[in-house]
């Protein structure tokens, strides 16, 4: 690709030296709390937190939920990673969540936790999550906190632009940041070939309104830039998004240097109504893709898991009017559009303003072609000041992310200077400033990217720990901290440690969330096909060498407790019934040797362990998930006999009572 006209170089990092990108610590430590956090902060026992956070796990691939103020961890939701605390991705029927055109991958690197919204708001029904490394979007169902769906992404690498939702979750998407060739280029490409064969590709993915089913609508390949980071419009701005893009350059080696030469990268915006309309005229062109899409059936309590084999492409040049670039300095990370949808603030990392943009301008600048050059011949960049709002000049260094509160304010995280930035939209003045215990990276306003931000409280998640807490050896805790900005001066209330590394949180008033809140599953209603819905009807069934134990689990006992006629090599599915019908009753299933997981299952919920016997011998079995005071008798015994043994399959509870 080319970038005729389009000069702005400017030799390498200018304004930050190498050492200060590391980050600087702030000064006067302690002296921004707040007289009276601890009051704020103290959810008496017995009482709720005013609002959930949802923050992602980063490396860990979860997601956790946290009560704020009290900054409480609530619970960790199991994505993209195996959970052996509650057998996600070891139980048979949760495992075909992690399945992959690459087959079980489970881990990921998951970044950006996304409300879905109506009417901009955030509605409390679905979290959206993006997997970074193999490019996955899930969804989580927050009336259950449990992932119900997971998408892989074909053609990208690094799902980092994810999963950013439209205004009334339309779509979610999920953009390139190691661009690459496409997955159906079987040449053997050199690396060096980066400018001829690799690609970007923006996914939309359109979500059902009534029950949030996802599906890979189209892919726009877009040119070989690292996006970063998306927000759609709002109000307005509906029918935009907008992405950040670095390595302009095209750099495939030493990024660090060789991405950072060009005083200006872009914000992409795409026009998705338009490339919506486009595919409904026929306009895409249909190329194979293989990608993995993954379903937890609600009723079944069973996840199926489809290998798709193909997806519709536009090619952005062959269709003006599509997409445009505007230039923003420098290296941007976050891009976040204002809660009334004209104003697109960007965040160059190495940038020593904050650029906001004008959406209205960006209109008039398109319509007056007011250009600054071509990408890849005929994708115009426009002029950085025909559509410029303004900068908010001396934010501090290194300015990553914004979001918005209800009186008009932005809060930008710098993550050089250690601080968050409080600025007015308007007039793009600095109201205030706060240190940050260190080196933040996004922050979260309640409802701060929506249209209408509840705001009260802001969370600042730091990137470096240092000397916060109780040191834990080498690894510390993740550092985040709970700041008031209910008044002019931010307030500093909490520090508390998080699962993984949050990337970034979204935070919804709590009732949104409560009022659909499910208590435990319907037995009537459960379809698993291994489903025992009373004790009379458990069993033990033996087909060649695999063998089905139909148990159930209520207090306290599980049934069969005596199982006989295993044999050495056998494929034992263990499917347990938990037959109880109330609030917070989980059973547990654990066996001796089993190389596997627990299983936590739910009140109404039939979950199974697959289980081969190693050894012949006597082998325990029970409940690990302390249920009632004789959740300590809740267990009992395979016999497990060697491989060529004649045993008859034999299983009871209760026989030959010790007492009578
Ligand atoms: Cu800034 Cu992955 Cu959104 Cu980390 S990302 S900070
Ligand atoms: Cu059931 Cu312990």
């Amino acid at each position: 690709m080319k970038l005729s006209n389009y000069k702005a170089w400017i030799p390498a990092l200018t304004l930050l030296a190498g050492s200060v990108i590391i980050g600087c610590k702030p000064g006067k430590v302690g002296s921004a709390v707040d007289e009276d956090a601890a009051k704020k902060v103290y959810v008496a026992p017995g009482k709720y937190d005013e609002i959930y956070a949802f923050m992602s796990g980063g490396f860990s691939g979860q997601v956790a939920a946290y009560g704020i103020p009290s900054g409480r961890l609530l619970k960790v939701i199991p994505v993209f990673s195996q959970n052996p605390e509650n057998g996600y991705g070891y139980s048979e029927e949760t495992k075909p969540m992690l399945n992959t055109s690459h087959g079980f991958v489970p881990w990921d690197d998951s970044h950006h936790p996304e409300l879905s919204k109506t009417n901009g708001e955030d509605d409390g029904r679905w979290l959206f999550i993006n997997g970074n490394n193999t490019p996955r979007i899930a969804r989580i169902n927050l009336a259950t906190f449990k992932t119900t769906e997971i998408l892989e992404l074909p053609n990208i690498g690094g799902n980092h632009a994810s999963p950013f939702c439209t205004e009334n979750t339309e779509y979610v998407v999920g953009n390139t940041r190691f661009s690459e060739p496409l997955d159906d280029d079987k040449t053997d490409n050199p690396i060096s070939s980066f400018k001829q064969t690799f690609k970007g590709a923006v996914s939309f993915v359109k979500v059902n309104k009534d029950n949030g089913a996802m599906n890979l609508a189209f892919q726009l390949i877009v040119p070989p830039f690292n996006y970063d980071l998306a927000h759609a419009g709002k109000g307005p701005s509906h029918d935009w998004i907008f992405f950040t893009c670095y390595n302009t350059e095209q750099a495939h080696t030493l990024l660090e240097v060789n991405a950072s030469q060009r005083d200006k990268d872009f914000i992409m915006a795409v026009n998705w109504k338009r490339a919506e309309e486009l595919i409904a005229a026929g306009k895409g062109t249909k190329i194979p893709a293989k990608y993995a899409h993954n379903t937890y059936n609600e009723n079944t309590h069973t996840a199926t898991s489809v290998i798709e084999t193909g997806t519709q492409v536009i090619d952005v040049t062959k269709f003006p009017g599509l997409v445009y670039y505007m230039p923003c300095p420098k290296s941007p990370h976050g891009v976040d559009v204002s809660p009334d949808g004209l104003n697109i603030v960007a965040s160059g990392k190495l940038a020593a303003v904050i650029p906001v943009f004008s959406y209205q301008k960006m209109l008039n600048a398109i319509d007056k072609k007011q250009y600054d050059g071509m990408v890849d011949g005929n994708i115009p960049v426009l002029k950085y000041e025909a559509v410029l709002h303004g900068e908010v000049k001396k934010p501090g260094l290194g300015p990553l992310h914004t979001e918005f509160d209800n009186k008009g304010y932005a809060y930008t995280t710098m993550f050089v200077s250690s601080e968050v930035v409080k600025w007015k939209v308007d007039n793009l003045e600095i109201a205030d400033r706060i240190p940050s215990y260190y080196s933040p990276g996004h922050l979260s306003v309640v409802g701060g990217d929506s249209k209408k931000p509840f705001g009260k409280y802001l969370l600042s998640l730091n990137k470096i720990t240092k000397d916060r807490y109780l040191p834990t050896g080498p690894e510390l805790a993740q550092a985040c901290q709970l700041i008031d900005i209910a008044g002019n001066k931010m307030k500093l209330l909490l520090d508390f440690p998080t699962i993984g590394e949050p990337h970034y949180a979204q935070m919804i008033p709590a009732d949104k969330i409560l009022k659909n809140q499910v208590k435990f599953f319907k037995l009537d209603d459960n379809k698993n096909a291994y489903v025992t819905k009373s004790e009379k009807d458990t069993k033990v069934v033996r087909n060649g060498n695999r063998v089905d134990v139909y148990m159930t689990a209520i207090r306290s006992h599980l049934a069969p407790d005596n199982i006989e006629g295993i044999k050495v090599g056998d494929e034992v599915y263990v499917h347990v019934t938990n037959l109880e019908q109330d609030w917070d009753v989980p059973h547990g299933f654990a066996i001796k040797g089993a190389n596997n997981a627990e299983l936590l299952i739910m009140p109404g919920e039939t979950c199974t362990l697959k289980w081969v016997p190693g050894l012949p011998g006597i082998i325990p079995f029970y409940c690990t998930d302390f249920c009632s005071a004789l959740h300590q008798e809740m267990q009992g015994y395979f016999r497990v006999s060697p491989a060529g043994a004649n045993v008859p399959i034999k299983f009871s509870i209760g026989e030959n009572p010790v007492t009578k």
